[in-house]
């Protein structure tokens, strides 16, 4: 079916994936917010770039059968989905998750074919995983859960192919298991994947940079109102790796944060939780492998079980950093009802399409996560980069390329996204990165 018309693209994809809800709401708010571009630009529905850009290049999936620790055959499926390489390797993380499945992958890819765009840097997109629970396995359960998982994925990846990296679940321990299972099937010491620990090829401040980079964007963001991060009271969901960095950075520029979450729970320190307390998250949730709920009896403050954090407080920033849909209509009513000017996101697509309905009417700062998160995937390409010139910049040398990328996408947003005195930054961030893949497409033609 030929789709040339701009409305006839969503009922096209829905049509097709009838049974991916996420992935049809990624779709929807790009193709929603690109419409009028698309309207003034025909050039991209004569080349049929929607339906072209909305089927992943290949989706693979395969078994993953491992031994845990009684001695039993454990089976996981995996998963990666190459969505489009116009303008470089297919590139994007790896998550281990129970929920993970087809809809989920898809969403996360498309998204990332645009966040990765705008960051300048030539990588495709792509976004991969496994229906895995981490929770409660021990070490060796892992590193054998990660070295089934890479005998599937092996021959479909390389350094100038797809280079995944981690996402929910997956962090360095996961990335150096799986390096080294890579490298034991294919042969290359490559840079085939991102995040690596820093004696083998990985990059200073990734480790760090999703959240880091996000804060720069909020910093960015508040600068177009003179304003900035100091003595803002901000929540933070979650307490992984993008909380944490995002808590780390905010602290150092002033921010009192206010909240931290897990899948269990939402903890609520009215002090302020400093760098000494997050020295202890830190080692919970990386070493201890526990529950933010210990925070709470640590420190002797509330914890909210089974809560987000949206509506316990008053913040004046809010950075949902956990997963999908994690903020609805009602806690955006709540959060702007009690003060909230500026909700960025750490995660992706945190924020429901009621909730950016909200954000956008009460006319609040809202920074979507494929520009307030691009900083990870930034770092990433700095990775690969130093990777192919067999070299390591230094911190300063990456914060500062984290940085300058980081205001980069901002302009990028102010440019496309400014409508009268408001910055849509959905719009902004989703048209400036279509039209760096979608000319790459046209140049390279219809393949
Ligand atoms: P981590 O696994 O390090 O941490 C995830 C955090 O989110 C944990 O606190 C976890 O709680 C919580 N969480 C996960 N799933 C759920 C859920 N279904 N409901 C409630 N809480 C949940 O992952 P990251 O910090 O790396 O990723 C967080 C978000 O940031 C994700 O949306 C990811 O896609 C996005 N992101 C990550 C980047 C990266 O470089 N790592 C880059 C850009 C975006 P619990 O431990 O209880 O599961
Ligand atoms: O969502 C994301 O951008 C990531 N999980 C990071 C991807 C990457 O390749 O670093």
């Amino acid at each position: 079916m030929i789709t040339n018309r701009v409305e006839d693209i969503i009922p096209m994809v829905m049509a097709h994936n009838p049974d991916q809800p996420e992935f049809l709401q990624a779709v929807t708010e790009v193709v929603g917010s690109i419409q009028p571009f698309l309207r003034q630009n025909p050039s991209y529905l004569k080349a049929n770039i929607l339906d072209r850009i909305t089927e992943p290049d290949r989706v693979i999936s395969f078994r993953v059968s491992w031994f845990d620790d009684e001695g039993d055959i454990q089976v996981n499926r995996g998963y990666r989905v190459q969505f489009n390489n116009a303008i470089g390797p297919y590139k994007g993380g790896l998550r281990f998750h129970p929920s993970v499945n087809v809809s989920i992958l898809k969403f996360l890819g498309f998204e990332q074919i645009f966040k990765n765009a705008l960051t300048g840097l030539p990588m495709g997109g792509g976004k991969g995983g496994a229906n895995f629970d981490p929770k409660g396995k021990s070490d060796n359960e892992i590193m054998r859960f990660c070295q089934a998982f890479m005998n599937g994925l092996a021959n479909f990846i390389g350094a100038d192919v797809d280079v995944p990296a981690g996402d929910i679940g997956v962090g360095s321990r996961e990335i150096g298991y799986l390096y080294g299972q890579y490298k034991k099937i294919r042969g290359p010491f490559e840079g085939v994947l991102t995040g690596k620990p820093l004696i083998f090829g990985g990059s200073q401040i990734r480790a760090e940079a999703t959240g880091y980079g996000l804060i720069y964007f909020v910093v960015e963001m508040l600068k177009v109102r003179d304003d900035s991060l100091a003595g803002k009271s901000i929540a933070i969901s979650g307490s992984g790796n993008v909380a944490q960095y995002a808590a780390e950075k905010a602290i150092e520029l002033g921010g009192k944060v206010l909240t931290l979450s897990d899948s269990s729970g939402t903890i609520y320190d009215p002090a302020g939780i400093d760098a000494e307390k997050l020295a202890w998250v830190m080692e919970l949730k990386n070493e201890r492998r526990g529950r933010i709920r210990e925070y709470a009896e640590h420190f002797d403050v509330e914890y909210y079980e089974g809560a987000r954090p949206w509506q316990i407080g008053r913040y004046d920033i809010a950075l949902p950093c956990a997963t999908q849909n994690e903020l609805d209509g009602e806690d955006a009513e709540a959060l702007v009802e009690n003060g909230t000017f500026l909700v960025a996101e750490g995660a992706n697509m945190p924020s429901t399409p009621e909730a950016i309905k909200v954000f956008h009417k009460k006319k609040i700062l809202y920074g979507l996560g494929k520009a307030a998160n691009a900083g990870g995937v930034a770092v990433s390409g700095l990775e690969m980069s130093q990777n192919s010139m067999r070299l390591s910049w230094s911190r300063e040398e990456v914060d500062r390329r984290l940085k300058n990328i980081m205001v980069d996408i901002h302009n990028q947003c102010v440019e496309y996204g400014t409508q009268g005195n408001y910055i849509n930054y959905v719009d902004g961030a989703n048209i400036a990165g279509f039209i760096k893949v979608a000319d790459a497409m046209i140049a390279q033609g219809a393949v």
